[in-house]
């Protein structure tokens, strides 16, 4: 009998170890009841603190396992591509085509040819697309994304100004703030950390104020906040730089941690006062911009400037925007010039990441110092022979450690499309042939859904490792049905840094037909001539090959038969302790060695859209756009509290909580003649969708929410009925990376059948 199975009193009962690791905010702990190789329900954490308890999704999570409609043996196309018409193939013949096409497209083409679209659907450090990235890479390489859609912006400006990702605290250390300022960060739907919600709760308990700025009145808002602030999309930048010129009009900067520890103050200085370009950045300046009363923003810059410790948490949200790195570089310089880094209490924003649990032990030394100094004709090493010996890009901040994804053979998230549509003759690295899709719902995920039935439908071959049959399922040649979590094991690490692991075993066998994404990897290997030692070793000893590369990970066995490895901290984690404490012995790693407020290297992308201080620059589909005549109204895509993504949107029980739909504001509805519940049109040049609306107060009036990951079902006329969010969003991109998914201009109308 597996050692790690507790069997229960009335001995039919196991009761397995195990975990939840969608993209998905958080990581957590399932306990899988087992009776005759089934999961009759689920408990979560009730040991020690702090708990990792798992959300309403995790706990639903049979209604995933068990539903009806999970992929169940390979399947492969019959009608035109995109038809969604498939028939029934064997494993073998499946894979023997999947080899066939690999060769064949290889062969005509090369390997830039082969797009590997790696999503997020699988968190844990072995399955998922990790051992296709590898296949593909011994078979010889494949081309992938920048852009991280998530955080690109944020993981920009972080780099720029604090030149690391490491940039957070411990969520305990939240209780020794004197002020939370939650800014466009809903943790209440987005966990952000099992614990994140837990230790907010004892935040309010001890009377600590919080402050939510945000174009919704978010859960997070209702449940915590003292004061909530609505803000116009896209125009936070403006609200942060009027901040910052109350703050230095005021003199309650912190001059003496300006002195030592920056560079570039005087330059933002003189921005903000309008000193070169004679308009000040003054709260009325900024009110006109933001819709946020200038005595609003008064109260809140003082109140901040004179709380420390306080934490300003800039989210990612708000950096989804056109130029979104321009707002996360605002909030990292007010958290600067308050002095409120590297001291219990305060915040650092940025990418927020605190413990690093995610990183190797040979990784750790990266934050020493500069140590590599990359020029743009040095050429870069990958590991992928695509992308061996391609030059940096000139805007990716190349000089830090690569730490924004400085291959120039790599193409942006927002323009796959485009290049797949355009290719080399469009100034694209790659003519791409074929997909191969794998833990990812692309045609639902990237921006602009519609160009991307267009773009797939145009190429050679497709191929899609899934669970489900989802809009990009429905595009493949070859459909191939993988496992769940529940059917294999693998160790996954926190969502951004708190401090533990979560094992999962193996609670059931694989279901029907259903193959791991590894030992798919294992068979296509063998058909492709390929091979690697990750291909023939057992699960048990890739793991525990994972799990001795991290220091922090004493005990394997103790991990799997726990199911979790809460890992004790003497202090809470403070980013940056160490540099404010002793600056001699402890530059930070920026090319100056000091918080960059100006960032010479950004001047040297020589493009006024990333300027070396952060700057207001309207920009995209902004509210101001010549755009808005038609398309009135900004339209969020926010993340859903019943799904990840466009994971869990099939789970009943999900879908009951709260119906999919526009949110919009009474004013705007009235004027639509829109009332709650009617079905209406979103639409803008780019697709149009058709959902219930929500006429609510929670969200501010010329401001619509649709959020992400409604699964695309377009009717025969191309009106998605499934709501999917990406039919609307568009496919640019900042000069730093950031995708402007809440930056899209959208028309609301009553839909009346025909
Ligand atoms: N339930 C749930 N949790 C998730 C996920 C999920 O799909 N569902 N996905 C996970 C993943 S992969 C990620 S990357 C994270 C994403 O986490 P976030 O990016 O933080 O999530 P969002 O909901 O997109 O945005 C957070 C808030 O920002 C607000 N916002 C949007 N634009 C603006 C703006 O211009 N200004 C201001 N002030 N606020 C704005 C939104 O109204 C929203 O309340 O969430 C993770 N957690
Ligand atoms: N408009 C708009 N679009 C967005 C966002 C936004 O804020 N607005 N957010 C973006 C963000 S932050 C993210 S991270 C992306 C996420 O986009 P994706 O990475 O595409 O995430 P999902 O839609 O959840 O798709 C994951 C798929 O993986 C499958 N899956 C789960 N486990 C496995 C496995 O082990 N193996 C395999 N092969 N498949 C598996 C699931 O069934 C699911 O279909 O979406 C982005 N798209
Ligand atoms: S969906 Fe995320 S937050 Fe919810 S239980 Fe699963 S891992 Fe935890
Ligand atoms: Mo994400």
């Amino acid at each position: 009998m597996n050692p790690n199975v507790k069997v229960s009193s009335d001995n039919n009962v196991s009761i397995i170890p195990t975990g939840c690791c969608h993209d998905c905010g958080g990581r957590c702990v399932l306990k899988a009841h087992v009776v005759n190789g089934k999961v009759i329900r689920y408990e979560t954490d009730n040991g020690e603190d702090p708990q990792i308890r798992a959300c309403l999704r995790g706990r639903s999570y049979r209604q995933r396992l068990y539903h009806p409609d999970r992929l169940k043996y390979p399947l492969k196309r019959v009608g035109s591509r995109g038809e969604g018409k498939f028939e029934r193939i064997s494993w073998d013949d499946a894979l023997d085509n999947v080899a066939e096409n690999l060769k064949k497209i290889k062969q005509a083409y090369g390997n830039s040819a082969i797009f590997l679209s790696a999503g997020s659907g699988n968190q844990g450090m072995l399955h998922g697309p990790f051992p296709v990235g590898l296949m593909l890479q011994k078979f010889g390489g494949f081309t992938r994304i920048w852009g991280i859609p998530s955080f690109e912006g944020a993981l920009f400006a972080s780099m720029a100004t604090y030149g690391t990702i490491r940039t957070g605290n411990s969520r305990d250390d939240l209780l020794n703030s004197n002020l939370i300022i939650m800014w466009g960060w809903n943790p209440a739907n987005t966990i952000q950390d099992p614990e994140t919600s837990p230790y907010l709760a004892l935040a309010k308990e001890k009377g600590i104020k919080m402050v939510v700025v945000d174009p919704r009145y978010t859960d997070t808002a209702a449940t915590f906040a003292d004061q909530y602030i609505p803000i116009r999309p896209g125009t936070d930048t403006a609200m942060l730089i009027a901040m910052a010129h109350v703050i230095i009009t005021e003199n309650l900067h912190d001059q003496s941690f300006i002195d030592t520890h920056t560079i570039g103050f005087e330059t933002y200085r003189k921005y903000v006062l309008g000193l070169e370009d004679r308009e000040p950045k003054t709260p009325k300046w900024a009110e006109a911009i933001t819709k946020v009363p200038a005595q609003t923003i008064i109260n809140l810059a003082r109140e901040y400037a004179k709380s420390r410790p306080a934490a300003l948490i800039a989210g990612w949200g708000p950096a989804r925007t056109s130029l979104g790195e321009q707002y996360s570089r605002a909030a990292n310089v007010l958290c600067t010039i308050t002095g409120n880094i590297g001291i219990n209490g305060g915040y650092a924003s940025g990418f927020m990441r605190a413990y690093s649990s995610r990183e190797t032990k040979f990784g750790k030394a990266k934050n020493k110092g500069v140590t590599s100094r990359i020029t743009l004709d040095t050429p870069l090493r990958s590991g992928n022979p695509v992308e061996d010996g391609a030059l940096p890009r000139k805007k990716s901040l190349y000089k830090l450690y690569g730490g924004t994804n400085p291959s120039s053979a790599r193409i942006h998230y927002s323009k796959v499309y485009d290049a797949i549509l355009r290719g080399r003759a469009g100034g694209y690295p790659a003519d791409i042939k074929m997909a191969y899709v794998v833990a990812g719902n692309q045609i639902n995920q990237f921006p602009n859904t519609n160009l991307g039935v267009k773009a797939f439908k145009t190429l050679e071959y497709v191929v899609v490792h899934e669970q489900f049959m989802t809009a990009t399922a429905r595009f493949a040649d070859i459909v191939l049905p993988v496992n769940t979590f529940m059917e294999r094991c693998d160790i996954a690490p926190p969502w951004m840094g708190s401090p533990y692991y979560i094992y999962l075993n193996k609670a059931v066998d694989s279901l029907y037909e259903t193959k791991s994404d590894l030992d798919i990897c294992r068979e296509l290997s063998k058909r492709l001539g390929i091979s690697h030692h990750i291909f023939d070793a057992t699960e048990d000893e890739l793991l525990r090959g994972i799990a001795s590369t991290r220091d922090d990970i004493p005990d394997y066995d103790a991990m799997k038969r726990d199911g979790v490895l809460k890992i004790k901290l003497s202090e809470p984690i403070v980013s940056f302790k160490e540099q404010v404490r002793d600056p001699e012995n402890n530059p930070f790693p920026t090319l100056s060695g000091k918080i960059e407020i100006k960032c010479d290297h950004l001047a040297e992308m020589e493009d006024p859209l990333v300027p070396a201080i952060p700057k207001y620059i309207s920009h995209g589909e902004n509210y101001d756009s010549p755009k808005a005549a038609r398309y009135p109204l900004q339209l969020l895509t926010t993340h859903h509290k019943t799904r990840a993504h466009s994971t869990w949107y099939n789970v009943p029980w999900m879908r009951k909580i709260e119906p999919h739909s526009v949110w919009i504001n009474p004013v705007d509805a009235r004027k639509r003649g829109i009332e709650n519940n009617d079905l209406v049109d979103v639409f803008n040049d780019r697709g149009r969708i058709r959902i219930p609306a929500y006429v609510t107060e929670r969200i501010m009036p010329g401001v619509v929410n649709v959020s992400q990951g409604a699964w695309y079902e377009p009717d025969k006329d191309g009106v998605d009925l499934g709501g999917c969010a990406n039919v609307l969003t568009g496919d640019d991109h900042s000069p730093g990376g950031s995708i402007p998914m809440n930056s899209a201009l959208v028309e609301v109308e009553k839909y009346i059948s025909k």
